[in-house]
């Protein structure tokens, strides 16, 4: 396997059935080493207004509303079957792309085919309902139908597996989409179209603009045409989603930021914890949307842990996601680099004590890249920045606790309520922890396992509404009575 790309690729949109380029263009960069792996349009906005419009005609006028759901789900398992085929050419270039490690985009791709064959799947079942009424004369149901023209807006962090979490359920619905990547990984989401273009999918109900989220994004989000978005992205451009969604009250369904605690019991199987621990904050190299970025340890085991969690985080080795030696990747830009670096910065001044990292990785030809050492503070309180905001790098904290009360409320003291992971050998204990964590997507003796059955998504400023499982079907569906008087 090769650690570089060997070809730059041309990128294009795709509007209405054809490859549609733009007047400027962008280069996009692999993070390890900041070689050009791609050049990609930056489309405007009367372009993503031709692909609203493009949606809009094809959900109105085109026959894909009217498709039944065994053809959607026999189109879903055909886009599956090429995804499979070009397993490893996906996986090499989301690694090139996004410089996570080559066996975690390997795992996206996987979770991609499996979400895509799962949507295939559950469109298939029954979902309508009959309810009783005060006549006997009439006969009452419900029926799900799509909700129109779906605009997609994903990041960064899991390029592939964040757009097919949302094209699976949006096209398995029956609805249009007008798709927009992030500008800094858009190189599956082109490749993922050439699968589409190949299964000729119905011109307009599968669009893709690439391109700047203030642009594209805010076109999409403001649109009368645009029936529904669904964002997963930061809390900020969250709320302005909101905002522009409320021109026409479109649906949103919006998957935020995190700032996860990860509470680790004396009677918990130490090195266990310690494991999860650090996969918990340092898979993705904390660019998680998940990250278990709050540890809270036991007074009783609090020095154990730490010392042993110190230790094994300087064993982590960081490096070019391609290269196999390699245990956590590149952070994707050097303006997230540098965000990462700046709230470093603000932990050592706002008084924690820096137990190992905090700085760029250099050495050792990654000088070119962007890394930066594993990073672990302790001696922090509540209050502090690196406690409060959601960092998106490899830097966590480690908080002590005495009692479950505490525990329970240090958990929740953040505006976020993504996730939390809860590490104890007494069951009924972690129950009843766990249930009191404010957050949508929970652990125990765990962290990150992610199943596709199962919804994802937060409390608080976390977001609105699920993605996964039936839930997420459900977000790209209307709800209709339909009452016949016999
Ligand atoms: P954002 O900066 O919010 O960007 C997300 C997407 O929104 C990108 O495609 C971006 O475009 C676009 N965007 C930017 N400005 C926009 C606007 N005004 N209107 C509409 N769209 C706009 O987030 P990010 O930095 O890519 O990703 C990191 C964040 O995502 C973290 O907070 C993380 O927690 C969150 N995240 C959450 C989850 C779940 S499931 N909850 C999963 C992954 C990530 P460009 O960047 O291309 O300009």
């Amino acid at each position: 396997m090769t650690t570089t790309a060997t070809d730059v690729l041309y990128l294009k949109s795709y509007v209405n059935g054809e490859w549609v380029e733009a007047e400027n263009t962008v280069n996009v960069i692999n993070p390890a080493n900041q070689e050009v792996i791609a050049t990609a349009p930056r489309m405007t906005k009367e372009q993503t207004e031709e692909a609203i419009q493009a949606a809009r005609t094809a959900f109105d006028e085109g026959e894909w509303k009217n498709t039944t759901a065994k053809e959607r789900s026999n189109i879903l398992h055909a886009i599956a079957n090429k995804l499979e085929e070009r397993l490893e050419e996906f996986a090499t270039l989301e690694t090139l792309d996004n410089g996570k490690l080559y066996a975690e985009a390997e795992a996206d791709v996987q979770d991609s085919i499996a979400c895509f064959r799962y949507y295939a799947g559950i469109i298939l079942h029954p979902d309508g309902e009959t309810y009783h009424v005060p006549d006997n004369n009439v006969q009452a149901m419900v029926v799900k139908e799509p909700v129109g023209v779906a605009g997609l807006i994903v990041p960064w962090n899991f390029p592939l597996l964040m757009s097919i979490w949302k094209i699976a359920p949006a096209l398995a619905a029956g609805n249009t989409i007008v798709y927009k990547p992030a500008e800094v990984t858009p190189v599956t989401a082109f490749k993922l179209f050439e699968i589409l273009h190949e299964l000729n999918l119905p011109k307009g109900v599968a669009n893709m603009v690439l391109g700047q989220g203030s642009i594209i994004g805010q076109t999409i989000s403001e649109s009368n045409d645009v029936d529904m978005v669904s964002f997963t992205g930061s809390t900020d451009v969250g709320r302005g989603i909101m905002r522009a969604a409320a021109g026409n009250l479109k649906k949103i369904s919006l998957e935020l930021g995190g700032k996860s605690p990860n509470i680790v019991f004396a009677d918990a199987d130490l090195e266990v914890a310690v494991d999860y621990g650090l996969f918990g904050i340092f898979l993705g190299a904390g660019q998680v949307c998940s990250s278990g970025s709050r540890i809270l340890v036991q007074d009783t085991i609090y020095d154990d842990y730490v010392k042993r969690y110190v230790e094994r985080a300087e064993k982590i080795k960081v490096g070019p996601g391609l290269d196999p030696e390699t245990n956590m990747g590149a952070i994707v830009s050097e303006a997230q680099m540098n965000s990462i670096l700046g709230y470093i910065e603000k932990g050592k001044a706002e008084g924690a004590t820096l137990k190992t990292g905090g700085y760029r990785l250099t050495d050792n030809g990654l000088d070119k890249g962007f890394f930066i050492a594993p990073t672990v503070f302790t001696d922090v309180t509540s209050d502090m920045t690196i406690v409060r905001e959601e960092i998106f790098g490899p830097v966590v904290t480690i908080q002590k606790f005495s009692t479950e009360e505490e525990a329970v409320r240090l958990a929740n003291d953040t505006d976020f309520g993504l996730a939390g992971g809860v590490f104890s050998n007494d069951g009924a204990k972690a129950l009843r922890v766990i249930k009191q964590v404010r957050a949508g997507i929970t652990w125990v003796n765990d962290y990150h396992p992610t199943y596709v059955e199962a919804p994802w998504g937060g409390y608080k400023q976390s977001g609105i509404g699920r993605s996964l499982g039936k839930y997420s079907l459900e977000e790209f569906q209307e709800v209709k009575q339909i009452n016949i008087r016999l």
